[in-house]
């Protein structure tokens, strides 16, 4: 113990090198079971299978019923079959799923923040019971459509439309780099419509539906990404999302996902720092182990440095949220950072590991090609930047 006087821990060696600042200490009993339990859950059961998934472009479809059992899936949902746990748990989750691979975390955000949301933010309460807790279950897969093939940074210029017939709605249009659309049961469409953008709920096999798969991705190859096409999908009125009108529906729903991320990020960077640790410890090279040299030593600590900035904005984020004081600007920030930190490490940790580093038997060249996606998706980088810069000069300079 400290005395009062000296307020420093007897054993400076004593740190958790994956936590530097003990970040876990500050999180409740309740986050940190749940942050042990999903680390054990991607440990004993993600971990073995995702690199061949990986390499073979498969979405690991088996792991969907202990994700949802383990009560991953609309965490933060209060009743209708989900966890009701707070924002900051909803973080862990994304931090130790992306630990294992974005793909992961990817298929979690989109059901979570993307498809679950919406519904119970702005569904009706027969939409909420009908979806809502087959979701939670994972009997029932979801997607997002928002981005299309002309442009995804500014969805303001959607193309899709939704026109009024009687009762129903006549759907044409396309969506373009849509995660988990070729094996959702039902997909959150975004529409223009004479009063504004509306969103709207498209179940699997309507007439004029098609959601094939993209290939020949070289990143998110453990997740399935889709082209959405409506060719006049007739939709009933019971199917629109009657709670928001414009653009801030689907802007909400993303600064959900977007918090996710911000932790998500973290997992990926520390799986690749864990993975250097261990490596530079063992190879020798001019007779002492690398890890013995300055400039790998100043390599790791870089990463640690930035890891833990990520950690404490992330936890702070959090807070915010679990306070109801959360702005998207806030989320901008971190999801910059926090993506460009993983992006930054797991590029140098690739080049760390040399020749090895190409194989997909180490995770860090996994985890780069996956962060090239996850830079550009939910907002790329730039998009973020200006989002603060408009925030500080008052100038939308998009
Ligand atoms: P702008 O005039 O700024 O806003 C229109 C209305 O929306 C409100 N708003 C937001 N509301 C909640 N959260 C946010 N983050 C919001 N940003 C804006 C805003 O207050 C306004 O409301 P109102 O009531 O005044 O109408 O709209 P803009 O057209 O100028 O666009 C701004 C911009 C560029 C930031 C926005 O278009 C944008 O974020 N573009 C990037 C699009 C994007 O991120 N797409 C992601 C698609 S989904 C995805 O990538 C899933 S990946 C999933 C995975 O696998 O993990
Ligand atoms: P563009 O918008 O064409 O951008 C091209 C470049 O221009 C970028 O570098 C961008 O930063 C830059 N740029 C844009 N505007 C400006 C500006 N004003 N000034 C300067 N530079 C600018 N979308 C969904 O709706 N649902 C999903 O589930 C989904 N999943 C995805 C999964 C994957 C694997 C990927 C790769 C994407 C996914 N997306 C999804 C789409 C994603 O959100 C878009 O790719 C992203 O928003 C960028 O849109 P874009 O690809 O059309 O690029």
């Amino acid at each position: 113990m400290a005395t009062a006087a000296e307020n420093v821990t007897s054993d400076p060696r004593a740190l958790d090198p994956m936590d530097l600042y003990d970040v876990h200490s500050e999180l409740s009993e309740e986050e940190q079971l749940v942050k042990e339990t999903v680390a054990r859950f991607v440990d004993e059961k993600a971990l073995p299978i995702i690199p061949d998934a990986f390499e073979e472009g498969r979405f690991p479809a088996e792991l969907v019923s202990e994700i949802a059992e383990l009560g991953l899936l609309g965490s933060s949902i209060e009743g209708y079959d989900c966890a009701g746990l707070n924002s900051v748990c909803y973080g862990l989750i994304c931090q130790e799923l992306e630990r294992g691979d974005s793909g992961l975390r990817s298929f979690v955000s989109v059901q979570s923040s993307l498809v679950m949301y919406p519904i119970y933010a702005y569904g009706s309460e027969e939409q909420k019971q009908r979806w809502l807790p087959a979701l939670a279950k994972g009997e029932a897969i979801g997607c997002f459509g928002l981005t299309e093939p002309q442009g995804g940074s500014d969805p303001g210029n959607m193309q899709t439309r939704a026109k009024r017939d009687g009762d129903d709605w006549v759907l044409n249009g396309s969506k373009m780099w849509i995660t988990n659309g070729t094996i959702a049961d039902i997909a959150v469409v975004w529409a223009k419509t004479d009063e504004g953008v509306q969103g709207f709920l498209v179940e699997k096999g309507t007439k004029g539906f098609a959601a094939p798969e993209i290939e020949h991705k070289f990143s998110l190859r453990a997740s399935v990404t889709s082209s959405l096409f409506f060719d006049n999908v007739r939709i009933p009125d019971a199917n629109r999302l009657p709670g928001v009108r414009g653009l801030k529906g689907p802007l909400g729903c993303l600064t959900q996902a977007r918090y996710g991320i911000t932790w998500g990020a973290i997992g990926a960077a520390q799986a690749c720092l864990r993975e250097l640790i261990d490596y530079t410890g063992t190879r020798i090279l001019f007779n002492r182990p690398l890890s013995h040299t300055q400039t790998v030593q100043r390599r790791l600590a870089e990463m640690s440095r930035q890891i833990t900035m990520a950690q404490l904005l992330s936890l702070r984020l959090g807070r915010l949220k679990d306070s109801g004081r959360m702005s998207p600007t806030q989320v901008s920030l971190a999801k910059w950072n926090n993506v460009r930190m993983a992006l930054d490490i797991a590029r140098d940790s690739r080049d760390l590991l040399g020749g090895s580093g190409i194989s997909v038997e180490f995770c860090p060249i996994r985890h780069m090609l996956n962060l090239e996606s996850v830079i550009t998706y939910e907002g790329t980088e730039t998009v973020h930047e200006l989002v603060i810069g408009r925030e500080l000069t008052g100038v939308n300079a998009f």
